[in-house]
């Protein structure tokens, strides 16, 4: 299939599925069109089935906000009648699927019938796309979609009690690709850099929202390294970033905690962590931890969202409400204190992440676009 893939080129969670889907498409021989304003981080490698092309925004003075959704548009107009796409599968909800359905009226005005499959990944529909200003727009770009995916169960339930849907929504949770995971284990590992042999290897990972609840993570940690010798990791970047590391100061656990920034190494960090948090208020699914169960790093989350469909309590890690600062730590130390159970923790994650191998959840798509071509 000619399949043109429109997503966020960051590092957030929706453009990295978005990009790891694309590219596991063309190593099954689909031939793949990223259409995004910048490269997509993850998209090291352009070849005869992945190709990227540029949302050029003209800058013009009378426009206070540029039209993006136009420029996007005309773009995969352009490109599907250039390559003779065959669907359009759009990641995120605002302003993608509005800018999908405004490319398929102009193809349609011109002969071409293509369609539109588009995945919700979280905060399109539970933090952005149910504010006033958005919301007729993303509930009729929604329901204009051929095919709707979401992530997880949790936001399928959450976009139908928020938005009056009329087109079904078919779950395919994120997924992992584990035979990297095995090949990139054997890089070489700097653990020794980061920590003391006998320190606790303890990881965030985010785009530090306040929707993450960073001031908890770093909380949380204090209340570890209290009890066993520990380092803290905090990967990423956001607006919260700054006060994290002052409340690190505040605490005077500074010299305990890392801040990495965005990394590129986020693999090599999760390979010699030892526990993942992510107290997040709410996670359509949580692909951090799935990627850190994938490394055998069991994770002490929040129950919110789609968080208990990935994060098994009591075996993958443990899950308690929003805010239980106390509740994760002791939940944390349980698992930590001592080898044989951080072993099992570790063996019990790997094997839960196993189940949302790309393997196992390509297919779902590939279904789902065939339905799409054949009933178009
Ligand atoms: O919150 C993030 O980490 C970024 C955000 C995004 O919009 O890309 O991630 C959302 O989509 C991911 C991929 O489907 C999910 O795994 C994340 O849980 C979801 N984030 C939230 O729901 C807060």
């Amino acid at each position: 299939m000619k399949i043109a893939i429109v997503c966020y080129p960051t590092f957030g969670g929706s453009g990295v599925v978005a990009t790891e889907l694309g590219l596991e498409l063309a190593h099954r021989g689909h031939e793949i069109h990223f259409i995004t304003y910048r490269q997509p981080v993850r998209l090291a490698l352009l070849n005869s089935n992945v190709h990227y092309h540029e949302v050029n925004v003209p800058e013009y003075p009378l426009f206070h906000y540029q039209p993006y959704e136009l420029a996007l548009s005309s773009k995969l107009v352009d490109m599907v009648k250039l390559y003779k796409i065959e669907l359009m599968h759009v990641h995120y909800a605002i302003p993608h699927a509005y800018a999908g359905y405004m490319a398929k009226q102009m193809l349609k005005n011109e002969g071409i019938k293509i369609p539109m499959v588009t995945t919700l990944h979280g905060t399109d529909i539970t933090l952005v796309g149910n504010h006033p200003v958005y919301k007729p727009a993303v509930t009729f770009s929604i329901n204009k979609s051929d095919i709707v995916t979401s992530v997880s169960q949790s936001l399928k339930d959450e976009t139908n009690k928020l938005f009056n849907i009329k087109k079904e929504i078919n779950v395919i949770p994120n997924f992992i690709e584990l035979d990297k995971i095995r090949n990139e284990s054997q890089i070489s590992c700097h653990r020794s850099v980061m920590a003391k042999k006998e320190e606790r290897i303890v990881t965030h990972i985010s785009n530090f929202r306040r929707v993450k609840r960073i001031p908890d993570i770093i909380k949380i940690f204090y209340k570890i390294q209290q009890k066993i010798p520990a380092k803290l990791m905090m990967v990423g970047d956001g607006p919260e970033k700054a006060k994290a590391e002052e409340l690190c100061i505040e605490l005077g656990i500074e010299d305990k905690v890392i801040f990495f920034g965005n990394s590129n190494e986020i693999d090599q960090i999760l390979s010699y962590s030892d526990l993942f948090l992510l107290p997040s208020e709410t996670e359509s699914f949580g692909l951090a931890a799935l990627e850190a169960m994938a490394w055998s790093v069991p994770v002490i989350s929040s129950n919110s969202g789609g968080l208990p469909e990935v994060n098994f309590d009591g075996i993958s890690g443990y899950l308690s409400n929003v805010g239980d600062v106390d509740g994760m730590a002791e939940n944390a130390l349980k698992i930590l204190s001592d080898d044989a159970t951080l072993a099992k923790f570790r063996e019990s994650a790997l094997s839960v992440a196993q189940q949302f191998d790309i393997k196992n959840i390509l297919p779902l798509y590939e279904a789902l676009y065939h339905k799409a071509i054949n009933n178009s």
